[in-house]
């Protein structure tokens, strides 16, 4: 083999193994690249939730917190086994999750699935109690998918100049 094909051998392994890492540590929520991590407080009164709706990417990690101007209220969001119940004037919640329970001022959700979330109240505190939800509108992470198709872009090249480099090489 040429000095310049084993170059191009060596050159086409490195970028294979930076285009893995890159798609490996993509794949990871908490090394999404463009992830962010957001302090939302959902303040319930009676009946609606503020915000009504939370936006936010997939890979993003929120800090919930929860604040209830009046009564006792309940925040169950769907698709996420997570129902917290509010009492009124306090920052202490009881958070009922994956089977457990505990009293906490912060609930940190990593969004792991793109999708709408519907969040209602589980706390039954009126009539209108039925109509008090919101919504988690969770995005797709643009970032994710520009870095993946950067990285095969990448690496589709680097093939196709080794493969060129390679041609030259034997040609000699
Ligand atoms: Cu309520």
């Amino acid at each position: 083999m040429s000095r310049f094909g084993l170059v191009s051998v060596v050159a086409i392994a490195a970028l294979a193994v930076v285009s893995a890492g890159l798609l490996g540590c993509a794949g990871e929520v908490d090394a999404a690249p463009g992830a962010v991590e957001r302090e939302i407080l959902v303040t319930a009164r009676s009946y609606a939730f503020e915000p009504p709706v939370i936006r936010a990417r997939r890979g993003d990690t929120l800090r919930l917190r929860f604040a209830s101007t009046d009564v006792v209220h309940g925040f169950y969001l769907e698709g996420h086994d997570l129902d917290v119940t509010i009492p009124p004037l306090s920052r202490r919640v009881l958070v009922a999750r994956a089977g457990r329970s505990e009293t906490t001022e912060e609930v940190v959700l990593v969004l792991e699935r793109s999708g709408k979330f519907r969040f209602r109240c589980s706390k039954t505190c009126g009539a209108m109690h039925p109509f008090m939800q919101g919504e988690l509108i969770v995005g797709p992470n643009h970032l994710f998918v520009g870095s993946s198709i950067a990285s095969v872009a990448l690496l589709v090249a680097g093939l196709a100049w080794a493969l060129v480099a390679a041609g030259r090489g034997g040609s000699r």
